[in-house]
């Protein structure tokens, strides 16, 4: 497993299709998602002097037997160099990144196999045992990824779980973490078919639009949230967010953002010069970005919309005191519909992400937060089933417990219940979550202020395709 010149090497980063024939929700309304984190990867490896490229399977390998033969490609091209292969790994696509190794190890049996993302950071000694995957990188992993195309000794490496020579799995000491995230190179956008992406329905304007994030880690601490990055929030300086958005402006015609940071407002005084940076460049963008309801005010709110922002979405979970609290999500219901009621009035759609069968969920605080969400009326509603991801206190609690009912992790995708509570069945968890989505969608007035808002043909089409898709999922499941 070792490497002799950074020029032999050839790093290769795999993404795997998000499998869309496991029962999941949210495939109905998204389209194509970039792989970012492997455009940030490979930005930092290439600026070390070694060559990458992605492979997108969504794009170039949808099946298994695809995956095969462009891997037989990059052999041919690249014949006698070192190939380094690393798979982004979060929990619903773990099954599909063991399949993409073993095919891997199977076409080249010299090459360095490595994984990193969300799954593979909480559950290394699985992917080390289930996988023929010599290195998982834990967390953060430029520094250690470069390490490893550099060809240091793998013992000496900080941040890495991998087998030793008695099959015994070994974790390092953790990586320091990149403090300036500034210092990272822009991602490797030249990798990525930029305008075959596309964010979620209802989440763009027009196209082409192309989803961003800047910022690493978070301070809040709420229980269902798979947390790779840790607690400390770093953010991209305006001016450097600027120069990713100019940069895909310019080359790739993108007019249209999503920046789907955690909580893109944390930083106020960094979102308040963005704006100011954007209206002084006189760039017509549209964009929307993700946040708490505890990180906006009016003022900022306005100053936004006039730099053209034109979405939020809150994670806002559930509007019963009890869950939230349980859910440790830091917010009250007085502060959600605050949040609601400024952003409509800076005139930016709002839309809120909501989850049934938390910890501590009822039929009274799942039939609270309906209530609720229908008298408020935001512009979208996103819905999901909570899910207890490895690694969050959530998980922890329901193992602890006795409380899992499966661990089969493709099912990890937000649309089963998993976890068993006291308050409600399975059953009465899939009911709700229908109901809250057709019970919204169907709503006379909500229809009413989707069309009237839309401004283009392709919005509406776009949303009729997503509201089709939505009900067709919804009305097939049992
Ligand atoms: C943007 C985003 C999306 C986007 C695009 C995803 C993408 N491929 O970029 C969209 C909206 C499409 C999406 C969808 C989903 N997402 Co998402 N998403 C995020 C989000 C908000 C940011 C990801 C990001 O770019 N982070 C910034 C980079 C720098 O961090 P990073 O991804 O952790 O990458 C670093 C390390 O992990 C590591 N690393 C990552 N990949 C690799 C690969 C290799 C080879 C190596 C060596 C290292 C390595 O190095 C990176 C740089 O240091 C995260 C939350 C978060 N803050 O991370 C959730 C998150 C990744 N998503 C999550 C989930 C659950 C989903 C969905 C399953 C939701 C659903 N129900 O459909 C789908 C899965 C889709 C898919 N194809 O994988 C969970 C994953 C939990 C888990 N246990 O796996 C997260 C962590 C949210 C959360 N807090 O719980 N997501
Ligand atoms: S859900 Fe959002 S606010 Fe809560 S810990 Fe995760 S990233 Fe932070």
């Amino acid at each position: 497993m070792s490497i002799t010149n950074s020029n032999e090497v050839f790093c290769l980063l795999v993404s795997p299709v998000f499998n869309p024939g496991k029962a999941n929700l949210l495939m109905m309304v998204r389209e194509q998602d970039p792989p970012l984190n492997l455009a940030m990867l490979a930005a930092w490896v290439r600026q070390k002097g070694v060559e990458v490229a992605i492979l997108d399977c969504a794009l170039d390998a949808p099946d298994l037997m695809s995956f095969g033969k462009q891997l037989s490609v990059y052999k041919e091209k690249h014949q006698g160099r070192k190939f380094v292969i690393g798979f982004y790994i979060c929990t619903p696509t773990a099954y599909q990144c063991y399949e993409l190794a073993k095919i891997s190890r199977n076409i080249f049996p010299d090459a360095v196999l490595v994984a990193g993302g969300p799954h593979a950071t909480f559950v290394f000694n699985e992917v080390l045992n289930e996988a023929p995957i010599d290195i998982v990188l834990i967390g953060e992993s430029e520094l250690s990824l470069e390490e490893i195309v550099l060809q240091k000794p793998i013992e000496s490496i900080s941040g890495i779980a991998f087998k030793d020579k008695n099959n015994e799995i070994v974790k390092t000491l953790p990586r320091e973490r990149i403090t300036d995230i500034n210092i990272l190179p822009m991602p490797a956008y030249d990798l990525l078919k930029i305008t075959k992406y596309r964010p979620p329905i209802g989440a763009f304007k027009r196209l082409p639009s192309f989803m961003l994030t800047f910022s690493r880690g978070c301070p809040n601490n709420c229980s269902f949230c798979t947390k790779t990055l840790g607690k400390n929030h770093l953010q991209k300086s305006p001016e450097k967010i600027l120069e990713e958005v100019k940069f895909l402006y310019k080359n790739y015609g993108v007019v249209d953002f999503v920046f789907v940071d955690d909580t893109f407002t944390t930083n106020r005084g960094n979102v308040i010069r963005f704006c100011q940076l954007l209206k002084d460049e006189n760039i017509n963008i549209s964009w929307h970005c993700y946040t708490r309801v505890d990180h906006v005010d009016a003022e900022l709110l306005q100053i936004m919309k006039k730099a053209g922002c034109h979405q939020l979405m809150y994670g806002v979970e559930s509007f019963s005191p009890e869950v939230l609290n349980l859910i440790n999500k830091n917010i009250t219901p007085q502060l959600i519909e605050k949040a609601v009621v400024i952003t409509k009035n800076a005139g930016i759609s709002c839309r809120l992400s909501l989850m049934v069968g938390n910890r501590g969920d009822t039929k009274e605080s799942l039939e609270l937060t309906l209530k609720e969400v229908l008298r408020l009326k935001p512009d979208f509603i996103n819905v999901l089933i909570a899910t207890p991801g490895p690694g969050t206190p959530f998980f922890e609690w329901a193992d602890r417990e006795g409380r899992i009912l499966s661990k089969q992790w493709d099912l990890y995708t937000g649309s089963t219940p998993l976890v068993r509570l006291e308050g409600l069945s399975s059953k009465e968890i899939n009911d709700f979550f229908k109901k809250f989505w057709l019970r919204f969608y169907f709503h006379p007035l909500i229809i009413f202020k989707l069309i009237t808002k839309t401004t283009n043909k392709y919005q509406i089409y776009n949303l009729f395709k997503g509201f089709m898709r939505v009900m067709g999922f919804l009305v097939k499941r049992k």
